[in-house]
């Protein structure tokens, strides 16, 4: 058996298919219909995630694993040439930069994607996502001041999981101009990852490749 990727367009399925692409990492995709609430399914809930969220990796073995900064790590341990070596600065900074997306980044987008579900009171959702968005600036300005003046990745000229991690977050700027005019490194990194024929085909499988 091969990984599986249960994806569907506008989720965190994105990094994971890039990385299964661009370490030759033998895989399936399975599209989840979110517009049909197939992820809050009871098939779904019960064989894949039982949070009804996407993305989920199933691995060859047939166990499921959640939590896509995990899927990262995982897939940058099959595929050692998108990470530092193991037990170097350079690879507690890449745990750092992945750990960072998936705990401080992709959270600070559910705040803003998904206020209702963290802000009861719909008087206050308004306010709570201009404090969403303000709270996301900060967050990207730190990544912004650990890139360097010259080369496009975190980690110079080679390309890391965590570089694609963090492109894929930045995909989901709510105003891709404000992050450009905030953050030109991290928007370099990201059109640095974009041009990868890896991402351009894990683009292309979640219909976003037209921009
Ligand atoms: N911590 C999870 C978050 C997953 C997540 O919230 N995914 C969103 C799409 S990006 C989702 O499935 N939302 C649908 C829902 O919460 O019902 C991860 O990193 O995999």
């Amino acid at each position: 058996m091969s990984h599986i990727l249960y994806w569907s367009p506008k989720a965190g399925s994105l990094a994971p298919l890039c990385l299964l692409i661009e370490g030759g990492i033998p895989h399936e995709t399975v599209r989840v219909n979110t517009a049909a609430r197939e992820h809050k399914s009871t098939a779904y809930l019960r064989d894949v995630h039982p949070l009804g969220t996407i993305p989920a990796l199933r691995l060859p073995d047939g166990t499921v694993m959640l939590e896509s900064g995990a899927m990262v790590l995982h897939l940058a341990e099959l595929a050692p040439s998108l990470a530092p070596a193991a037990g170097t600065t350079e690879r507690a900074l890449f745990l750092q930069w992945v750990t960072y997306g998936a705990g401080t980044l992709y959270p600070t987008y559910l705040r803003i994607y998904h206020t209702d579900d963290v802000v009861p009171l719909e008087a206050a959702r308004d306010g709570a996502r201009a404090a969403a968005l303000e709270a996301l600036d900060r967050r990207w300005q730190v990544v912004e001041d650990a890139l360097g003046p010259e080369r496009p990745y975190l980690f110079g000229d080679d390309v890391s999981a965590a570089d694609v991690y963090l492109a894929m977050l930045a995909l989901w700027h709510p105003e891709a101009e404000r992050l450009t005019a905030a953050c030109p490194k991290v928007a370099r990194m990201k059109d640095a990852v974009w041009r990868m024929p890896s991402m351009r085909q894990a683009l292309a499988l979640h219909g976003l490749d037209r921009g």
